[in-house]
């Protein structure tokens, strides 16, 4: 008998290929509550692709000490001055932490606290970023093209989207003269 295996999972020519690859794809019209600037999102078409997730559960959902794996792509784009960017989460467990790694294109990952601190940390190819838990976390494309990261959590974390869809995150991350600010966002509802 021979107990070599071939891989079960591979990144090959930018896609996750293997068995039971979850895809999911966000449109703009699925996130209507995270830009700020309520005009300039009507005035982009509903169907456009914001980004798309290929995901491995190689267990089942809830499992206490499994882990998932999965690999973002942000298109790039603008809702006025806004990044494109991914809906943003809490783990549901709180305190559950994840692994994000940039593959390619240029980012920021935007982490905020449970007092409501939010900071920014830069994506490029090859970083490699730690999320603590208790910790909401979202990712912007401030490149020109496709950011693609990949993911690592416990399979027992789950997603809170209600509290960032609710309160979203206390500062925006925004083009001002070319670059990328985190500004207050005076549309957080206390
Ligand atoms: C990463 C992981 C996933 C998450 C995805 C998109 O791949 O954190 O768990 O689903 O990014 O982010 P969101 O769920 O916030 O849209
Ligand atoms: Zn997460």
């Amino acid at each position: 008998m021979n107990d070599i295996a071939e891989p079960e999972l591979i990144f090959k020519d930018q896609k996750l290929v293997g068995h039971n690859i979850d895809k999911i794809t966000r449109e703009l019209k699925d996130l209507a509550d995270i830009f700020s600037d309520k005009k300039a999102y009507a005035a982009i078409n509903g169907d456009t692709v914001v980004y798309k997730v290929e995901s491995s559960f190689p267990v089942a959902h809830n499992t206490e000490g499994g882990l998932f794996y999965g690999i973002t792509y942000l298109y790039p784009g603008k809702v006025g001055d806004e990044y494109f960017m991914t809906k943003g989460h809490f783990h549901s467990i709180r305190n559950r932490a994840e692994y994000y790694c940039t593959l390619e294109g240029e980012g920021m990952l935007l982490l905020m606290d449970e007092d409501g601190n939010t900071r920014g940390e830069k994506m490029l190819p090859g970083s490699i970023h730690y999320i603590p838990g208790n910790t909401a976390h979202r990712t912007a494309n401030v490149g020109n093209t496709i950011l693609s990261f990949s993911a690592f959590w416990p399979a027992d974390a789950g997603h809170d989207y209600a509290t960032i869809s609710e309160h979203g995150f206390s500062k925006i991350l925004v083009e001002q003269n070319g670059v990328p600010v985190l500004v207050s966002n005076s549309s957080v509802k206390a």
